[in-house]
């Protein structure tokens, strides 16, 4: 019989008054750009992808994401990005903080250190809120979104035909 894998990924979740305030920011640019909207609980920003990883392997897993110590830090959330090549319409923040960009690396070192794969490209921290989306998104009034974050978590994708469910497997504390 075949094993039982999951499609593994690491993630900060937002709290759910700033996962209100993103959607509401996904609907104003859902007007302009079309496409289709993420739902709101599953609102998130991907620190790396690992994907389809058999049970056996998630005590090494935990074990090796244990050691990951970051401190906490804090996200502005400030521009509206859009790629063309894959038409994302995503939250990011223009100034990065290095205790992110430390979090994104430390825990990719952890997982490609026990053979596990690692998402490679760059990371370029984002907040999809639209997928398919036609056009970049000039919104007329942005105020910053705040988001002290304290917390990171390993989380499971479930491919859906009404979009992806995600289950929370495992979560560290920032230090
Ligand atoms: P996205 O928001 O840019 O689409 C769970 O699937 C998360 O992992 C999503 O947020 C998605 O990012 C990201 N993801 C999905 N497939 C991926 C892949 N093959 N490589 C890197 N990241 C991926």
């Amino acid at each position: 019989m075949a094993e039982q894998s999951r499609r593994l990924f690491l993630a900060l979740w937002p709290e759910p008054a700033l996962a209100e305030r993103l959607h509401q920011l996904a609907g104003q640019a859902h007007r302009d750009c079309g496409g289709r909207i993420m739902r709101q609980e599953t609102l998130h920003l991907t620190l790396a992808f690992i994907g389809a990883v058999v049970e056996d392997r998630l005590p090494e897993l935990l074990m090796v994401l244990g050691r990951v110590r970051v401190p906490r830090f804090h996200i502005r959330l400030d521009t509206v990005g859009h790629w063309a090549h894959n038409h994302i319409l995503w939250a990011g923040c223009t100034e990065v903080p290095p205790a992110l960009l430390q979090l994104a690396a430390d825990i990719r070192r952890e997982v490609a250190a026990i053979g596990l794969p690692v998402s490679e490209p760059a990371f370029v921290p984002h907040m999809t809120l639209l997928r398919k989306a036609r056009t970049p998104y000039v919104p007329a009034v942005f105020e910053p979104l705040e988001w002290d974050v304290a917390e990171w978590a390993l989380m499971a994708s479930c491919l859906a035909p009404h979009g992806a469910d995600y289950q929370r497997v495992a979560a560290w504390a920032l230090d």
